[in-house]
């Protein structure tokens, strides 16, 4: 807009603070603190917050733990009832807290507006599930006798946010545990904390007119990774679901083992696309183009490999080439913008890096500089990049997080799915065909080894009704829908007799 080109510090900060008093956080939260919180807009501040010590983070987890004790006695249709209420805050809210989130974490504004969405979308399938939080009747060995599974609450939950998603991650996982009943402590990523506090405000006002949610049933904690650890160690969270590095994840993951806390962890992707003979390939430029540029390709699902047939390699290039020239990068809240800028300057650098060994490796690296220094000296824009590899060496299996895709051939589509499954992580996958035997195998026990395989759409983009993660160095984790409720919850299988006799289990047979 006309103010932002004018003066974009003084503007972005100053909407920043009306966006968020309108979204219920008063402006002096956000002048107290130690923790800037930048635009990747154009690198402005936008606030600085306090962070909270370990002692609050203790304080915060006992509270969430209290609160738990007497939310998983209030009955799950009426805990479906508290976060129908936030789905309704959220909808009232949309056009708000979306552009906070184009603001603090650069996505363009309809990717904004898109993850608000998301976090709707599972509300409203929290709605329907606190109705269905269904167990087994399993058939007994033994007469007089019946057997059946319970699912109670499980305890506080943490949640490990990445900036990427700074919103909707929460939902997906708040959501669920609320209508599970549990209570929920967030740590968000140091770089997006405003919009946690947005979505937080608006979580207490839905607490608010839902009238008897404890104290604490909702907790955000604002800080680097010592908060973390503090809630990854405590025995009073039994999960703790992260998203971020497979790095983070690793180290989340070995302590959360060793006090036998369940881990929910969504991590690296490093996500491919194969293109058969057969494909449309009018979709699937459209495919490639958004999956591989679209948020500046920093989604977990972002396509960051591409393995198209060789007979259809240099046609196939050549448009993307076009498509890829064609792509507008900028300003994030301006309107043709379909790639913003990278989250920060090590993001830049990172990627740089990558192209480099890329081109070190064998490769051919089209684009990849960067754009708009100038207009945003601060703020690190760049053209998406194709990198055509002639293996899938070292830098093709590693994840960066940045628009760059890797290019490679295939002449048989065995060899194809070997090198895309070939990869430390297991996200998600696609493959463009209108064979039919093709996408069956890409299907099958056989084909790709992610958590998500689609066929003739792009990998990024799931929709909340599937459950959400993948293999392998990705974590094993699943969020979001189909039965992923079930990790938010503890199994009982309970036996019970209503027989005048002891009989035991195996034919066990003793005197006494
Ligand atoms: C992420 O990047 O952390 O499938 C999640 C998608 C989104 C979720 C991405 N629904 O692209």
């Amino acid at each position: 807009s006309a103010s932002i080109a004018a003066d974009p510090a003084h503007s972005l900060a100053a909407e920043a603070t009306g966006l968020l008093a309108r979204l219920g956080v008063p402006p002096e939260k956000l002048k107290a603190g130690s923790l800037e919180v930048r635009s990747p807009i154009d690198g402005s501040l936008l606030a600085r917050l306090q962070t909270h010590t370990v002692a609050d983070v203790q304080a915060a987890i006992e509270r969430a733990h209290r609160a738990f004790l007497s939310w998983r006695e209030v009955p799950a249709p009426r805990r479906g009832e508290l976060v129908r209420l936030l789905g309704e805050e959220l909808r009232a809210h949309k056009s708000e807290l979306g552009r906070l989130v184009s603001l603090e974490a650069g996505k363009i504004l309809q990717e904004g507006l898109g993850e608000v969405q998301e976090m709707i979308d599972i509300c409203d399938f929290a709605v329907g599930l606190s109705r269905q939080l269904y167990g087994l009747t399993i058939a007994t060995e033994r007469p007089g006798h019946a057997m059946r599974e319970s699912w109670h609450p499980l305890g506080a939950v943490g949640i490990i946010s990445a900036f990427n998603f700074p919103v909707a991650v929460w939902s997906w996982n708040a959501a669920l545990a609320l209508v599970a009943g549990d209570s929920v402590i967030w740590k968000p990523s140091e770089k997006t904390p405003l919009t946690a506090l947005a979505t937080q405000a608006l979580f207490e006002r839905a607490a608010e007119r839902f009238g008897t949610a404890p104290d604490g049933l909702s907790e955000l904690i604002v800080g680097n990774r010592t908060v973390g650890e503090v809630l990854v160690d405590d025995r009073r969270v039994p999960l703790v679901s992260a998203t971020g590095s497979t790095q983070m994840g690793r180290a989340v993951g070995q302590r959360l083992a060793a006090r036998f806390a369940r881990a929910l962890l969504e991590l690296g992707g490093n996500n491919g696309m194969i293109v058969c003979p057969s494909a449309d390939l009018d979709l699937a430029v459209r495919a490639i183009l958004f999956a591989a540029v679209g948020t500046a390709g920093q989604r977990c699902t972002t396509l960051r490999r591409l393995f198209i047939h060789q007979s259809l390699y240099q046609p196939l290039i050549d448009r993307l080439v076009r498509a890829y020239d064609a792509v507008s990068v900028g300003n994030p809240l301006e309107a043709p913008t379909l790639v913003g800028p990278l989250i920060d300057r090590d993001a830049f650098e990172r990627m740089q890096q990558a192209l480099s060994d890329a081109r070190a490796e064998g490769g051919t690296v089209i684009g990849g500089e960067r754009l708009l220094a100038d207009r945003y000296p601060d703020a690190y824009y760049v053209r998406p990049a194709l990198a055509l590899m002639p293996a899938q060496s070292a830098v093709v299996r590693r994840e960066t997080f940045a628009p760059i895709l890797y290019v490679l051939s295939y002449g048989e589509l065995s060899e194809a799915i070997h090198l895309h499954n070939d990869v430390p992580q297991g996200l998600s996958s696609s493959i463009f065909t209108t064979d039919l035997r093709e996408a069956e195998r890409f299907l099958s026990a056989t084909g790709s080894d992610c958590g998500i395989a689609n066929v003739n759409i792009g990998p990024s983009g799931a929709e909340i009704g599937g459950a959400f993660g993948g293999e392998k160095e990705t974590g094993g984790g699943r969020e979001s829908g189909s039965d992923a409720w079930k990790t938010y919850m503890r199994r009982a299988t309970n036996t019970i007799n209503y027989s005048h006799e002891l009989p035991l289990a195996q034919g066990i047979q003793f005197a006494i």
